[in-house]
């Protein structure tokens, strides 16, 4: 059946084209080939004579044909129009479905900066703009990055733009903008630009971005003309409630925590509703249930993402302990490809899951006859040496062995202040149950105390990793103790 529409991208061989265009080029002689823009994208238009010009907004109403493997407009009518085409392109830039896939109050929060932020990355593929992903290498962070990646790739295929020279995904192996990745980035948006003509990429950041080390890279970024936007989780680190010294450097932002809300919303949940707005058409509700497991959202908002997705809590948990340990595995490697069949193949997420109770079952064994507890203060302290006691560079990586060690811990006592640490020779990582301080006071703390130890860091409320110069680990483990004395609890 024959389509008419306004927009050339929804139109197909034989189909109507009826609405408003602006001439991009003419050229002559023999028919009139015209380039137009509907405000999103390009096609030719032929007609036997005209004169109107380049510059000029018509409405134009004809048939659309194939030309040497292209789609072209057959010209019927063709007239003049004052619309304001700025206004046009600016439509088309909003977008088409502003709802979220589930009810959420903290969604309903942010509603203005998801539909801004989506208007914004639409203008840029509408615009021709190469956009960079850029994600956390972790279960989330990887989540988010195909959720965006998957939206932006079948917008610009529907707009007829090439995905394969537009669109750029790649992970990152620190929470933060780390400086060698950002100038990979600009390495790239040079290529694009000074080889292949191109328009300056974007940035896009996931589950990475917010916190101010990341400064030194949104500087460097906006020193080339490359534009960045975040879509993050992690807490800013800054005065509550009050806006992060990135924003400034930043095209767009979101993240609960500039609306006082707490980090639980993830940000493969945060992406998973952008990308759904920068593409209507897009849905794949298993990815933001997978990234609300894997970073433990304990949320309402969760459950109806598990129940959205048609899988199980424990399916979505394994998919997520899979695409931690292929994430751990390929490193910078963006896995294209690979991580989709895990979300496919439950034959092959057990087999990695097999393999990674294996690892864990290993360095659990080697850890827990040497973890020393104690109660300070209330609270129930524990500390081990991962230096000692762990294999680097194997699977689990020290950070998740001693999430894992927190867990067996505070097993049946979840409610009760606790905290647990584990040091490497320049590294403390923390996980904690309601310890009553925040890692920000206590980096605090130890660098009033030892300003040369160059204690810095950070993390989410309950979990984080401090980093500092070696020769200080003795009496930074003091320091912490020492500390957490002070605190002054509240009256249970
Ligand atoms: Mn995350």
């Amino acid at each position: 059946m024959m389509a008419k529409s306004d927009s050339f991208a929804d139109l197909q061989i034989g189909d109507q084209f009826d609405g408003l265009a602006k001439i991009l080029r003419k050229a002559k002689p023999g028919p009139v080939v015209f380039l137009l823009s509907d405000g999103a994208s390009t096609m030719d238009g032929v007609v036997h004579d005209s004169n109107f010009d380049v510059g000029d907004v018509v409405h134009v109403n004809g048939r659309i044909s194939a030309h040497g493997g292209r789609r072209q407009v057959e010209i019927q009518i063709i007239t003049g129009s004052n619309v304001d085409f700025d206004a046009i392109q600016d439509h088309r830039c909003e977008p088409q479905r502003v709802d979220f896939s589930i009810p959420s109050d903290r969604y309903d929060a942010m509603a203005a900066d998801f539909s801004r932020v989506a208007k914004t990355i639409r203008r840029v593929v509408f615009d021709g703009q190469p956009v960079i992903l850029r994600h956390h290498n972790d279960s989330d962070g990887i989540c988010a990055g195909l959720a965006m990646e998957q939206a932006i790739e079948a917008l610009m295929t529907h707009m007829g733009i090439n995905p394969d020279h537009y669109l750029y995904r790649s992970p990152s192996a620190t929470p933060f903008y780390d400086s060698g990745d950002a100038l990979r980035d600009i390495s790239l948006g040079k290529r694009l630009t000074d080889t292949y003509n191109q328009k300056a990429p974007v940035v896009v950041l996931c589950d990475l971005g917010t916190t101010p080390e990341n400064l030194f890279s949104f500087k460097i970024l906006k020193s080339f003309g490359i534009g960045c936007i975040v879509v993050d989780h992690h807490a800013p680190g800054g005065v509550e409630g009050a806006h992060p010294e990135v924003v400034p450097f930043l095209l767009d932002i979101i993240n609960p925590h500039l609306h006082g809300l707490d980090g639980q919303t993830s940000a493969g949940m945060l992406a998973y509703e952008l990308a759904r707005m920068v593409n209507e058409g897009f849905e794949n509700p298993v990815l933001p249930a997978v990234a609300a497991i894997s970073d433990r959202c304990d949320i309402p908002e969760t459950d109806l993402l598990i129940a959205q997705s048609g899988k199980t809590r424990d399916e979505l948990q394994a998919i997520g302990i899979a695409i931690d340990y292929i994430a751990f595995q390929l490193k910078y490697d963006a896995g294209s490809g690979v991580y989709e069949r895990l979300y496919e193949d439950e034959a092959l997420v057990q087999v990695i899951n097999e393999a990674v109770q294996a690892s864990v079952n290993t360095q659990l064994q080697s850890t827990l006859p040497y973890l020393r507890s104690q109660d300070i203060n209330g609270i129930f302290f524990s500390q081990i040496d991962l230096e000692k006691y762990t294999t680097r560079f194997r699977y689990p990586t020290p950070g998740k062995v001693l999430g894992m060690i927190h867990d067996s811990v505070v097993s049946g006592r979840e409610h009760l202040p606790s905290m647990t640490i584990g040091y490497l020779s320049d590294m403390i990582i923390i996980r904690a149950n309601n310890p009553g301080v925040t890692i920000q006071d206590l980096m605090d703390y130890i660098n009033q105390n030892i300003p040369e130890a160059n204690v810095e860091g950070g993390g989410h409320e309950e979990a984080g990793t401090i980093k500092f110069v070696p020769a200080h680990l003795s009496r930074i483990l003091e320091l912490i103790k020492e500390f957490l004395k002070q605190v002054h609890r509240p009256e249970e």
